[in-house]
């Protein structure tokens, strides 16, 4: 048997909730049972567990901590900031472990916090980066280098693992790494914050852990501080040449009232922030959250929750940026703001944070993982070409773990209290044992949420308290608390059901890339159609407006899950090489089938060319002119995690080459020399021309124009360059390249950089010769 007790000292978040507040029920008092997350747990232990800690074999994570314990130098694989990725797999597996103590995972878990903790310096230090490569400059580089980021993952994962298991083997190195952090930087001692915010909610969960008030005052230094440009006098940058927005370090969090810069940072930094002011009742603090909060869900956030929809720096442009093909969201970004709101949903005891706690959870964040639990997106268009598919891992491979930490701990997202109440959040089967105001609750949940409204809960022990349960703002007349009993004592139950009608969801005009279309929804999840189960052309087709939707469940779509169906208006193609204007003819009735958007591209038969859109045009979008590069395939020289190359032939192109929002190839950090990108082809394409748009993020970035480009035929077995009649080499225009026909299954686009320089592309079309 686990002990159910998590709070083993003193204060914490976890035991008092001021007047108003919630407190947090910790994800061990939640037993989950059938439903919807059960069988994502299941997967995590079964599947996603074993998958990540091959990964941490296979991509030289435990190497560079063998290295480490060897007493070896140099030979550090992956980013600066891999380290993170073991904690969080190992978060994931204490939440797995707190499921069901499977003797195989808790083999795996021991024998990494063996070596973790052999890897840990006598005074307390842990980072393999700089054990291996740089050890005399450990904490000289907080804005870039990751250290409190790594040491702030690990000290999650700790907990997690000591709630799982009452073992203090993880714990006892968190203490000390955090010791050993408090020790040097705080008032009188060394200034410093991390350039990427996650240590804040760590060290709140550590005080928590332990009820050390050295780590809520560490935390207090850490965001009293943000904003006052320490970074800028960490590296020598003149103060009027710094802006600092990518760390949410332009200004002191007490004014800022947006949010900026990049997306995970931002909101695990908010999410540290609210625990702060949930403990301290600081006005200046809440009133500054309520302020960004604010303006996010109002100008900031994609229908599914998720943020940040630039990929050149991974975050935040300007107000009502929200794309579709172009959407970056990247899954870490929706789990950060799912987890900021709720711990805004506890600071202010208020239903609409959990509104939006839901929509990321079930939207942004569950597109991340596929149903098997081992396949994960980094990047969540929303609307796709068919070209866009999850992978086993990456080379930053941020998200997976992050999801699969994010499943397991579903069971305490979902419920808060306060001293005489219990809140259902977020509906969930399960059973739940928990104490309210030190007394024993003992009850059983059961419910099909999220494709089904009907809640019932039964009273299994005395239940003095109040039950509430959240009326999702979705719900006509929601936004609040309902009271669902005063008490549920033994075998009693009570329910209820909220209405789950499908609607159509229009965005605020100043939505560029949306405006005039509508998404569908049903109850909190957003629905998209996958050409899967649509054999219609989806540029020549419209979606009326007052189309009628049925809900439908059919077996062989996902085992029987609410879909929704209605008809589609399927336009005839219309030839636009030789007409300037032409006749309509009357479009075809087409039935549409939409699925819930978290599980587009899930499905064996999926192909390459499997488009995905959850904006819906009532009238057929006008087609961008694109060439034979839509059927190609995709490769290139190098790639970086935050390069899309698929974004060079999706048919997008920015109104300039260094816009805010757009996706694209780049080569980044690679700089000088030779690039390349090229397309490969089943069949043989004959084409004769050929532009390009490049990508320049001067100002903000690395990539700058290339010095020179050319191009390159594959034939008898070798590379060619092409001969080419015109050529340019410009911004913010296509540079057109002409050439005698040419015949062949590959082409390369070879790109000189410039020196110290990277370069990038947005689009690169081939067009068949027209002759
Ligand atoms: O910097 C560490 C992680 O890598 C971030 O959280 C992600 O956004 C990715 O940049
Ligand atoms: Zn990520």
């Amino acid at each position: 048997m686990i002990p159910r007790i998590i709070v083993v000292l003193g204060v914490s978040l976890v035991s008092f909730a001021a007047a108003g507040q919630h407190s947090a029920v910790s994800w061990r008092d939640v037993k989950i049972q059938d439903g919807f997350w059960k069988p994502r747990q299941d997967a995590l232990l079964k599947t996603t567990l074993p998958q990540q800690f091959d990964q941490l074999i296979q991509k030289k994570y435990r190497q560079n901590f063998d290295r480490v314990i060897k007493g070896q130098k140099g030979g550090y694989e992956g980013y600066v900031f891999n380290d993170s990725d073991v904690y969080k797999v190992l978060e994931a597996a204490s939440y797995g472990l707190g499921i069901q103590r499977d003797p195989k995972i808790e083999k795996l878990v021991d024998e990494w916090i063996e070596v973790i903790a052999k890897a840990q310096m006598p005074d307390g230090y842990l980072n393999c980066y700089f054990q291996l490569m740089e050890p005399n400059r450990r904490w000289t580089n907080l804005r870039d280098q990751h250290e409190m980021y790594c040491a702030g993952h690990l000290i999650e994962a700790a907990v997690a693992h000591f709630q799982a298991t009452n073992k203090k083997t993880f714990l006892n190195v968190a203490i000390k790494l955090a010791d050993h952090m408090e020790s040097r930087f705080g008032p009188g001692k060394k200034m410093g914050y991390p350039g990427h915010p996650e240590l804040e909610l760590a060290m709140m969960k550590l005080w928590s852990a332990t009820g050390e008030k050295r780590y809520l005052n560490f935390t207090k230094f850490i965001v009293d501080n943000r904003g006052s440009k320490f970074f800028a006098n960490e590296h020598g940058t003149p103060l009027d040449k710094y802006d600092g927005m990518y760390w949410s370090d332009h200004k002191p969090i007490r004014e800022m009232d947006s949010i900026e810069g990049h997306a995970v940072r931002a909101a695990y930094l908010f999410s540290g922030v609210a625990d702060v002011a949930h403990e301290s009742r600081d006005k200046e603090l809440i009133s500054a959250l309520d302020k960004v909060w604010k303006s996010t869900v109002n100008k900031r956030m994609f229908i599914t929750g998720g943020l940040g929809p630039s990929g050149s720096n991974e975050g935040f442009t300007v107000d009502y940026d929200l794309p579709t093909y172009t959407a970056y969201q990247e899954s870490c970004a929706s789990i950060a703001n799912a987890l900021w709101n709720y711990r805004m949903g506890l600071l202010h005891g208020e239903t609409k944070y959990f509104d939006v706690m839901e929509t990321a959870i079930f939207n942004g964040a569950l597109a991340g993982i596929n149903s098997d639990g081992d396949k994960y997106y980094y990047v969540n268009p929303l609307a796709s070409h068919g070209n866009h598919h999850r992978q086993d891992w990456f080379g930053c491979a941020c998200c997976p773990p992050n999801l699969a930490r994010m499943i397991g701990q579903m069971g305490g997202l979902a419920f808060s209290k306060s001293k005489d109440a219990v809140y259902i959040n977020l509906p969930v089967s399960a059973d739940l044992k928990t104490d309210v105001n030190g007394k024993g609750i003992d009850l059983k949940i059961r419910t099909n949420y999220p494709f089904d409204g009907k809640i019932k809960v039964t009273g299994q022990g005395s239940n003095p308290a109040k039950i509430f349960v959240r009326t999702p703002g979705w719900v006509d007349g929601g936004g609040s608390y309902r009271l669902l009993s005063s008490g549920l004592k033994a075998g009693e139950s009570a329910e209820l059901n909220f209405a789950m009608p499908v609607r159509k969801v229009i965005s605020n005009p100043q939505v560029k890339d949306t405006f005039g279309m509508y998404a569908i929804t049903r109850g909190p999840l957003v629905y998209c159609l996958e050409k899967t189960d649509n054999s219609f052309d989806f540029g020549r087709s419209g979606f009326p407006l007052d189309a009628q939707f049925e809900v439908e469940t059919n077996k062989s779509i996902f085992g029987g899950i609410p879909v929704i169906t209605g008809l589609a208006k399927e336009y005839s193609p219309l030839n636009w090489k030789s007409n300037l204007f032409s006749a309509v003819n009357l479009p075809a009735s087409k039935k549409f089938v939409a699925i819930p958007y978290f599980l587009w591209d899930n499905r064996p038969s999926r192909s390459i060319q499997n488009e995905m859109m959850v904006w819906l045009n009532p009238n057929p979008a006008p087609a961008p002119i694109q060439g034979v590069e839509t059927k190609a395939q995709v490769k290139v020289s190098f790639r970086n995690s935050n390069s899309q190359p698929n974004g060079v032939n999706d048919g997008y192109v920015p109104a300039t080459s260094n816009p805010n929002s757009p996706q694209q190839l780049h080569f980044w950090p690679h700089s000088g020399g030779e690039e390349w990108v090229e397309y490969s082809f089943d069949k043989p394409v004959r084409v004769s021309s050929s532009r390009v748009y490049w990508f320049d993020d001067t100002g903000r970035g690395g990539v700058k124009i290339p010095k020179s480009w050319r191009m390159q035929v594959w034939t008898d077995g070798d590379w060619k360059d092409l001969a080419v009649k015109s050529y340019s080499l410009d911004l913010d225009k296509w540079n057109v390249v002409t050439f005698s026909p040419t015949q062949s299954t590959r082409f390369r686009l070879v790109l000189q950089q410039q020196d110290k320089w990277s370069s990038g592309i947005h689009e690169w079309q081939l067009f068949e010769d027209q002759d």
